[in-house]
């Protein structure tokens, strides 16, 4: 029986991409939850978190500098990741390094405590997160490399069940990855007070808003949104409702010029305040392809907005969405049947306010950020009692 470890402050690093990824969106709060909970948490990431808005004593921005060098044409990331982890544990005596994503955010923390020897005074702790096993990871130029980094990490979660399995199918049985879902900020993601209002400043009176957000990656399917949202407006007022930008925009642009709709789609590009947007939406739409979303972040951002989804039956979205009771679930690249099931929901006020209420019980009840922040630091407790 492990030796209870006292409910005490622990100062813990967090690494991971700033970006608007979801990733980087759970490391941001994992860390501003972690603080309330009174421990010191050190971000260390290339730019300051797209969500990290809140100040407080206890919490620490170590920004890492990698230099641009004409004889490099990539400059190493991980190694001034890893030199830059190094230094911050020196300076703060870090317990605890948890990074989030696996490339290259692993093997720089491994790095790290190899360079420290001696003086690496902290555990790492993995958190997989989709791409950085299913595509990225598993690419031949980073899957020994991130092989490598999982198991060399005290200890590795994966963001749903679908992940664990897939990573364990890909790179051993014998991994211990732990299961902790992703959580949002219910009270930064809840429904609108006063919706109509909120409606007029996106739509015509009597338009039903369909929504889309992603980093509009190839994985994200975004043509597929615009194709159902074509479909779906021939048959009642609507308008698509665009939040995000990435590689795939132009092909977007193309399609929507193409399909005549131009008059009827509001492109925000990546806004940092979609709770600002969503809960003024009516429903999302996250046709992701093949291997899927591993959790799907903005479905879980859009249900705790009280807006139902409609995504692909891949990865781990299931495990977030109970197909007719809180949102849809059809087979990727289903166009006509997520279009026939849009129509059936925003034809029937009754039946999409039940599913978003539904949805918000679900965010609420299944992905508590208490309880989620708690498994994390029951982690972190349970390997320093290791030490
Ligand atoms: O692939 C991406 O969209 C990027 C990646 C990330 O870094 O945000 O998203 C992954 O992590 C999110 C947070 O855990 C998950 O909600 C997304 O489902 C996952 N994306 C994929 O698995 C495609």
């Amino acid at each position: 029986m492990a030796r209870a470890h006292p409910r005490r402050k622990l100062r813990i690093g967090i690494v991971c991409y700033p970006t608007f990824g979801g990733s980087g969106v759970v490391a941001t709060e994992l860390g501003l939850n972690l603080i309330r909970r009174g421990h010191e948490v050190h971000f260390i990431c290339y730019a300051v978190p797209l969500r990290l808005r809140e100040y407080h004593k206890n919490l620490y921005y170590h920004v890492v500098d990698v230099l641009p060098y004409p004889l490099f044409k990539f400059a190493p990331y991980d190694l001034a990741l890893a030199s830059t982890i190094v230094e911050v544990v020196r300076k703060h005596r870090l317990e605890m390094l948890h990074v989030h994503y696996a490339v290259p955010h692993s093997i720089s923390a491994y790095l790290a405590r190899e360079m420290l020897g001696a003086q690496a005074t902290f555990k790492t702790v993995t958190t997989l997160h989709g791409t950085d096993i299913t595509l990225v990871g598993a690419d031949k130029s980073y899957r020994v490399a991130t092989h490598f980094g999982i198991a060399r990490s005290d200890g590795v979660t994966a963001v749903s069940r679908y992940l664990a399995q897939a990573t364990q199918r890909r790179f051993g049985a014998d991994l211990a990855i732990r299961v902790i879902p992703n959580c949002v900020n219910l009270t930064r993601f809840r429904p609108a007070r006063r919706r109509l209002a909120g409606k007029r400043r996106l739509a015509q009176r009597g338009e039903k808003i369909l929504v889309h957000a992603s980093n509009f990656r190839a994985v994200k399917r975004v043509a597929d949104v615009v194709k159902i949202f074509h479909r779906v407006q021939h048959t009642l007022p609507a308008r698509l409702v665009l939040l995000g930008d990435g590689p795939e925009m132009s092909h977007v642009v193309a399609l929507v010029d193409k399909l005549r709709l131009r008059d009827r789609v509001t492109f925000f590009g990546p806004i940092e305040d979609v709770e600002n947007v969503l809960p003024y939406t009516d429903l999302f739409l996250l046709p992701s392809g093949k291997p899927g979303e591993s959790f799907g972040l903005a479905a879980l951002e859009s249900m705790a907005c009280g807006v139902p989804v409609i995504a692909s039956r891949e990865g781990g979205t299931p495990e977030v969405i109970d197909d007719g009771e809180n949102g849809y679930l059809c087979a990727a690249g289903d166009v006509a049947g997520m279009a026939a099931q849009a129509t059936a929901v925003l034809s029937s006020p009754a039946r999409l306010l039940r599913l978003g209420r539904a949805a918000r019980r679900k965010a609420e009840t299944a992905f508590p950020p208490e309880g989620i922040t708690a498994q994390y630091e029951a982690l972190y407790f349970e390997l320093l009692d290791r030490s």
